[in-house]
């Protein structure tokens, strides 16, 4: 699209968007490309018809964008990401475009419901959790603050499993959010590459000379191929480029076999290939460690180095300014291994002496941290990396001599350099892909200061000993766009109405909401918006679950991967203890609460998928207890994705970020729903420590062991039998619990997870028990005084909009990438 043009070419004309010329474009496009008559059209034939229309006014913008970096030199950004968790995309390219009245009046005029049919477009999950949703508000911001980038990750033909309940169970089913095709996707024959995996290495030439260099002869390749989305930032102002690859085979079919008679054998290559970019891996926070996963990430590293490579030498012919005009993110260590297919290409095919491309490559990357916890840090066993990228396995060896050098001239001792180490020796043979992501980029950020903080004292103390410039703090943010504007449309009326327009374009103007907290009229709108989005959130609930909730109830939500970290069995070991008191004590006067849950489990997370049914088992038992007289109620929402958040972060009033401090890296979920004007409940944990400081210690309910708390109390030894013996409330739940009141079809179901808690406790659920209940108790108390209550809402509402995702890509792009 960046060709430079030796003919001129006419361009398009610009288009109309008025909702006449919309609705005409929108029948039009039914008519010719669907190939729909208006009169027998179905609800998803409208959709793809206004998909199309609105495509066409993207399109315009994301020309005008790719031409104008191409004319002004401009920097690119690369943004690298195995996970791009994206949800829906029409109402965003509408609204972004400011086409949302307009698309909405044309579809009025054809009879149509732009909200029914909105509701009709897949929900792409091409992530586990918030590392893929923070890609995806990356990169919607990105292009909403003007910088000119491209994401780069893999086009899964099945995104995260669909999530049923079989008896209160997970049940996992495949996700095909490309059965019905997809219209936001433009495919790129032009823009394939070959990847190739095993094979040996050779050297050519003579290493006397100076023209000895080595080839890699791959034993197996594939084609990549780029397939494009765009991703229109706010106001339309630019149009960036997401681009996946997919993978196929070089011969499709081997006919020589097929003719024989194998028709198998004849089709093994080709499944292979393509088996390579079929299933995003499910495991949020530990790594799957399987060779496939491996081959996943170099193969969307190599072809989006590739692309890249190809990019810049067509436009500057030479790739010793690379770092002047690219910078390349890693999304965590997912595509370390582009540090090394980088130095690759630039030694052995684009013939750069070694050290060279050592210094453009680091000063292109960076790196980004999600996570502090052991089991999330990927390693590869060598035999592995050795087998699959032997020459990669070289490189990695002759910077690693490169690094370990350095620690011996700083006089490191023996064990620091063990640790710095981009090999692992201290069992079987590993390479560290979170120290060559470190030592291959010139900034490492963290993504809250808490865990910038813990990286410098824990996982990279000695790297960052070594190399004290490279780690920053890059606290997460989400758009303002998605998860305010579109996802809570009322509010944000409102909230125009009564500051006016300028946080549209600079959230942090939200502040000036800050006075009208104290004033009853707005207040009193600002609650009825609420309840109102407690209404929609309770309708879906009885639409799937046939559960009706009473919107005057408290609205208590924890939405999130199950972890055991992220404590949801604290919350329905607290539901049970206040169960048990609500019924010893009938007649105080309870704020009725609604504990609503979501979230999805590793498929293999034996643990937290037996939260999920505790949860469940518990919710049946409540639920059915009339001597509860509906004052608790417990609903597990069932497959939890974007679209689904979009309902229940505007339906909240209080938001359970409860982690053991010191684990979730930031939380992004906290963030939505401060926007939304929910109160959190949380841990001095991630990104609530900011939300503290900026909505106020009056405004937030934080509870709990600190993370050097947390820590002190580990190296003391920790006893959890003790401490549940100290507390009446939790003893009678856990006892409850283990006893089976909750499981009586199977008494000793929850057993196991009760034991864990009882005898080893890793994630001092029991340490933080009664604190955590006290704090639900200060909630209750809050809640019941509607004026103190509404205040506090309206505030998280007003100081959340530091967290919007342009201010951390302000951040990235003048700190890090130095581009925009
Ligand atoms: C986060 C992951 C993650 N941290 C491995 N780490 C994965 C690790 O498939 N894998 O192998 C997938 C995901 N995800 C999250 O990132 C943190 O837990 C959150 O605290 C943080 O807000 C989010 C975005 O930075």
């Amino acid at each position: 699209m960046s060709q430079p043009q030796t003919v001129d070419l006419p361009l398009a004309p610009p288009r109309r968007s008025d909702a006449p010329v919309l609705a005409a474009d929108i029948v039009e496009r039914l008519t010719y490309r669907i190939g729909k008559d208006p009169r027998v059209a179905e609800r998803h034939d409208w959709l793809s018809a206004t998909i199309l229309a609105i495509r066409d006014r993207v399109i315009d913008h994301w020309m005008d964008s790719t031409r104008s970096t191409y004319e002004q030199e401009h920097k690119r950004v690369y943004y690298l990401s195995l996970e791009f968790l994206i949800g829906r995309l029409m109402r965003d390219a509408v609204s972004n475009l400011g086409l949302l009245e307009e698309t909405r009046d044309a579809l009025a005029s054809l009879g149509v419901d732009l909200d029914v049919i909105a509701e009709l477009e897949a929900d792409a999950a091409l992530g586990n959790g918030g590392l893929g949703r923070l890609a995806a508000c990356f990169m919607e911001a990105m292009a909403s603050v003007d910088i000119p980038a491209y994401g780069y990750g893999i086009r899964y033909v099945n995104g995260l499993f669909r999530q049923e309940l079989h008896d209160g169970w997970q049940a996992e089913l495949p996700e095909t959010w490309l059965a019905d095709g997809n219209p936001w996707e433009f495919p790129r024959r032009e823009s394939s590459y070959e990847v190739g995996f095993g094979g040996t290495v050779d050297t050519v030439g003579s290493e006397t000379d100076g023209t000895g260099r080595c080839v890699w002869r791959p034993g197996e390749r594939v084609i990549a191929t780029a397939f494009d989305t765009p991703i229109v930032g706010w106001r339309g102002k630019r149009v960036n480029t997401l681009r996946l690859w997919s993978a196929r085979p070089i011969d499709p079919i081997l006919l020589d076999a097929f003719n024989a008679g194998d028709h198998i054998g004849a089709l093994a290559e080709s499944n292979r290939a393509e088996t390579l970019t079929r299933v995003l891996y499910p495991a949020d926070a530990n790594p799957a460690g399987q060779e496939l996963r491996l081959r996943q990430e170099f193969f969307f590293s190599s072809a989006s180095l590739q692309d890249i490579l190809r990019r810049h030498l067509q436009q500057y012919d030479s790739l010793t300014n690379l770092a002047d005009k690219v910078a390349i993110q890693l999304n965590d260590t997912h595509p370390a291994v582009a540090v090394a297919e980088l130095v690759r290409l630039l030694t052995d095919v684009h013939r750069l002496d070694f050290a060279a491309s050592w210094h453009i490559a680091r000063d292109c990357f960076g790196y980004t941290n999600h996570t502090l916890l052991p089991e999330a840090l990927e390693s590869w066993p060598i035999p592995l990396f050795e087998r699959l990228l032997p020459r990669h396995m070289q490189i990695v060896y002759a910077v690693n001599a490169i690094v370990l050098r350095e620690a011996r001239a700083a006089h490191f001792d023996e064990a620091s350099i063990r640790s710095i180490s981009l090999i692992d020796e201290s069992g079987e043979r590993r390479v560290r892909m979170g120290n060559l992501a470190f030592v291959g980029s010139h900034s490492i950020n963290g993504v809250s200061q808490l865990h910038t903080d813990l990286m410098k004292e824990t996982v990279f103390a000695n790297l960052h000993r070594l190399y004290p410039d490279r780690i920053n703090a890059k606290t997460n943010g989400i758009t303002p766009r998605r998860w305010l504007m579109q996802c809570n449309p009322d509010l944000f009326a409102l909230v125009r109405e009564t500051i006016g327009d300028a946080f549209m374009d600079d959230a942090a103007k939200l502040v000036d909401l800050d006075r009208f907290a104290d004033d009853p009229a707005f207040v009193e709108r600002f609650s009825a918006i609420k309840r109102e989005n407690k209404v929609k959130l309770s309708n879906l609930v009885a639409r799937r679950l046939g559960i009706r909730l009473d919107p005057d109830a408290l609205f208590d939500v924890q939405i999130k991967r199950i972890h055991e970290y992220k404590r949801q069995m604290m919350n329905i070991v607290e539901a049970v203890a206040l169960y048990d008191q609500i019924r010893s004590q009938p007649d105080r006067d309870w704020v009725p609460r609604v504990k609503l849950f979501a979230g999805k489990a590793a498929p293999s997370y034996l643990a937290a998928k037996g939260i999920i049914k505790l949860i469940n088992d518990v919710a049946r038992v409540i639920n059915n207890d009339p001597a509860v007289r509906g004052l608790l109620k417990i609903v597990f929402v069932p497959n939890y994705n974007v679209s689904l958040a979009e309902v229940m972060v505007p339906g909240a009033d209080l938001s359970e970020q409860i982690s053991t401090a010191g684990m979730e890296a930031s939380g992004t979920g906290n963030m939505k729903f401060a926007l939304n004007g929910a109160l959190t409940i949380g841990t001095l944990d991630g990104a609530n420590v900011e939300i503290r400081d900026q909505v106020g210690r009056e405004n937030i309910v934080i509870f709990g062991m600190t993370a050097e708390e947390v820590g002190t109390r580990r190296a003391e030894g920790y006893d959890p039998a003790s401490v549940i013996e100290n507390s009446r409330e939790l003893s009678q739940a856990l006892m409850a619990i283990e006893s089976g009141v909750f499981s009586p079809d199977d008494r000793t179901r929850h057993a196991d997870l009760i034991r864990s808690v009882r005898e080893r406790d890793w994630f001092m659920l029991a340490a933080d028990f009664d604190a955590y209940a006290a704090a639900q108790r200060r909630v209750d108390g809050i809640f019941a005084d509607k004026p103190a209550w509404h205040a506090k809402t309206v505030r998280n509402t007003a100081h959340s909009g530091w967290f919007s995702a342009d201010r951390t890509i302000r951040e990235y792009a003048s700190e890090i990438w130095r581009a925009g």
